[in-house]
């Protein structure tokens, strides 16, 4: 499965948009600024949900900023050649997108005071989410069928490699205060609390009808309708007609699409990978 695949340092990425010299490059020498702002997920972990509802509170509540301009220029991805090369010519603090492992992140990150939010979410419904995803995408090998997905998945291999080492290693941070961990599950339950925890993280003051603006602006049915967020624009070149980033939008779709048997080796596996980080780091069920 290497043909639409590049390898950097023992991770899979797509061919497209992506190359060992500019990964190379990104993470050795790309400057981030104490002002930026950084967010940080495993594919297919809400990444989208949660720019969008930064660039919401950045913009007060105010949609015409989500409705005019792309979410991939808005928050550009560090690691592909399209968003370094737009974030090189940014000027001013600027809001940054990855799903880079730790150890291929910049490393002017970990001396800079910019603030990080990392994004997990079930790996269940990230393994869930991913194969639909991937399936309806052209620049990458498609599994062939779901028993195949969860082969790559549980080994990793697959573009930006193990879910359980991306998280792994960047929770290993998790006491610097210039990182804040959330989740795509207390995102879904308790939305409004947790917009208020970023914009306290972020040091952002909303007035309570800016931040219903926030809320009701960045829901699933307003990203579903606005193209500037859904990945309709890429639709026809980079992904099938039948392709939904905004697919479900809900927690534990995966009790719909494992087997037991598969529940069961994937209980067993993050037992093995995880059991040493606090469960409470973990909220879903
Ligand atoms: S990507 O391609 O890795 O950047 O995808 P990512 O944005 O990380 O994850 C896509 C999943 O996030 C869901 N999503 C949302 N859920 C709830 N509310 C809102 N507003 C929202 N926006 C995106 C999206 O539906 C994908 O999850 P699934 O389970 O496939 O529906």
């Amino acid at each position: 499965m290497t043909g639409k695949f590049i390898s950097f340092e023992g991770i899979l990425f797509p061919r497209l948009n992506y190359s060992p010299e500019v990964l190379r490059e990104v993470h050795e020498s790309f400057l981030i600024k104490h002002e930026d702002v950084l967010l940080l997920t495993f594919p297919k972990s809400g990444t989208n949900w949660l720019i969008e509802t930064v660039c919401l509170i950045y913009s007060k509540g105010d949609p015409k900023w989500v409705q005019s301009e792309p979410i991939w220029d808005r928050s550009p991805w560090v690691e592909n050649k399209y968003g370094y090369e737009l974030l090189k010519e940014k000027e001013g603090p600027r809001l940054i997108s990855s799903h880079l492992p730790i150890q291929l992140f910049p490393k002017s990150f970990f001396k800079s005071k910019a603030k990080m939010i990392y994004l997990i979410r079930n790996p269940r419904d990230v393994f869930v989410s991913g194969y639909f995803f991937w399936r309806s995408a052209k620049f990458v090998e498609k599994p062939e069928s779901m028993e195949e997905y969860f082969e790559w998945f549980i080994h990793g291999n697959m573009p930006f490699g193990s879910w359980f080492d991306h998280t792994r290693g960047w929770m290993s941070i998790r006491d610097k205060e210039n990182f804040l961990i959330l989740s795509y599950e207390e995102m879904k339950w308790d939305t409004r609390n947790t917009v208020e925890k970023i914009c306290q993280f972020l040091g952002k003051e909303l007035e309570p009808e800016e931040l219903n603006s926030v809320l009701k602006n960045s829901s699933f049915q307003a990203m579903k309708e606005n193209n500037m967020s859904n990945f309709s624009l890429a639709k026809g070149l980079h992904f099938e007609e039948n392709a939904h980033l905004l697919r479900k939008g809900v927690t534990g779709d995966w009790k719909n699409h494992f087997t037991v048997a598969q529940a069961e080796i994937f209980d067993k596996l993050f037992q093995e990978k995880m059991a040493d980080l606090p469960q409470e780091l973990f909220p879903w069920e």
